[in-house]
């Protein structure tokens, strides 16, 4: 049976990942780093359903003793390394902590495989914020990189640490440069989610307004469900290398407000105020993802339209504030 190790196991993505290895007939190991709440910690792999069917080990990503002492004991065929700071916003806040987790913290996993799995397939999670201000109307593969957020210059390093290893290294070490991918998974402060929770608070009666950042940015948004399937399928190709993973449909802040509180039968434009608190330092104004190496190479493409991953994520919040209410 094969064994995958996931770091960060215990967010968005690590959940649909998990979800879909224990499917495809996997062990599934899952690396946790201590938390205070440990109680709420594995909130989301139960919410999937997964959470009594995946071992959990103890290790950080700032602590290369503690991976290297996981892959002794573990022994992975494929390591996912999803574990970062994740939230832009908050990298201006936190840029040492940001680079030491999501840049330095990636060198110490692929350094932890280098000295104990080396057999091992590695997959870093890359992204698109690395294009930030974009050199193309399009971004592939080929497209110039251009960090506009510490978490985007953290992910550049660990991107290019990871080509370098599997260059000096020969080790089986592929990138996925995923643009944004939601799901009723998504931490609360990323903007897709902020806007169907609020959604739902208004349709409640929970809330009247709902304040926001930037409405022009353009995101090209999936849902995380069909992007873990793209992060296996690189790790099943004979050779290591790089994909862009993306729907190639670009909208605005603004496009997915509107859609958003139309599955409620909600006018946006009654309920979005602007807020210049969540404006940033520095904007990625547009990203819109050219993902025809992916389709061409493995015949990945993304299944689920805005529309629909934006109605799931209303229903799911309704759901969770109906519960709370009823609680
Ligand atoms: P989340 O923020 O939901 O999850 C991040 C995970 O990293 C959590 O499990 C968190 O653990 C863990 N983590 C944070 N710090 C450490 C640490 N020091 N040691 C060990 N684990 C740690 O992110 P997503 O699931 O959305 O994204 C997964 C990866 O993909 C991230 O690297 C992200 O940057 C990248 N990415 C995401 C995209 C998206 O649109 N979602 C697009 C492109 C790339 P804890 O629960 O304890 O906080
Ligand atoms: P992003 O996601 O920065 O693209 O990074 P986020 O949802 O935080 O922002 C998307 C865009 O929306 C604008 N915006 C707001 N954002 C937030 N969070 N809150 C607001 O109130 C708000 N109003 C407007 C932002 O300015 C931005 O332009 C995500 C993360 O998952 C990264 O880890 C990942 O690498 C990239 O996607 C691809």
């Amino acid at each position: 049976m094969p064994t995958a190790l996931i770091t960060g196991v215990t967010g968005q993505d690590g959940a649909y990942l998990a979800k879909f290895l224990l499917k495809s007939g996997y062990r599934v190991v899952g690396l946790l780093r201590r938390s205070a709440s440990s109680d709420m910690v594995g909130d989301r792999l139960r919410w999937i359903g997964v959470a009594d069917q995946i071992e959990l080990v103890d290790a950080d990503l700032l602590d290369l003793s503690s991976l290297i002492r996981v892959m002794q004991s573990v022994e992975p065929t494929e390591i996912y390394n999803l574990a970062a700071q994740s939230f832009v916003a908050a990298s201006w806040h936190q840029p040492l902590l940001t680079g030491a987790v999501t840049g330095l913290g990636a060198v110490n996993v692929l350094e932890a495989m280098r000295i104990a799995a080396p057999k091992a397939r590695f997959y870093q999670a890359s992204s698109s914020e690395m294009f930030g201000r974009v050199a193309e109307a399009m971004q592939s593969e080929r497209t110039p990189f251009y960090p506009r957020s510490p978490y985007a210059c953290a992910k550049l390093y660990a991107h290019t640490m990871t080509i370098n290893y599997r260059e000096s290294f020969g080790l089986h070490a592929s990138c996925g440069i995923l643009f944004n991918h939601e799901s009723p998974l998504r931490g609360i402060e990323f903007v897709t989610r902020k806007i169907t929770d609020g959604v739902a608070r208004i349709r409640l009666g929970l809330a009247r307004e709902l304040r926001l950042g930037n409405l022009e940015a353009r995101r090209d948004w999936g849902h995380a469900r069909d992007y873990v399937q793209a992060m296996w399928t690189m790790l099943q190709q004979d050779t290591p290398d790089d994909y862009v993973v993306a729907t190639g449909r670009s909208i605005s802040v603004r496009d997915f407000c509107r859609i958003a509180f139309a599955q409620a039968s909600l006018e946006a434009d009654e309920f979005v105020r602007l807020s210049n608190d969540m404006m940033r330092p520095a904007e990625v104004d547009t990203l819109h993802g050219d993902a025809t190496k992916a389709r061409e190479t493995f015949g990945w493409e993304a299944k689920t339209s805005v529309e629909d991953m934006a109605g799931e994520m209303v229903e799911a919040d309704i759901f969770r504030h109906r519960a709370r209410m009823a609680a």
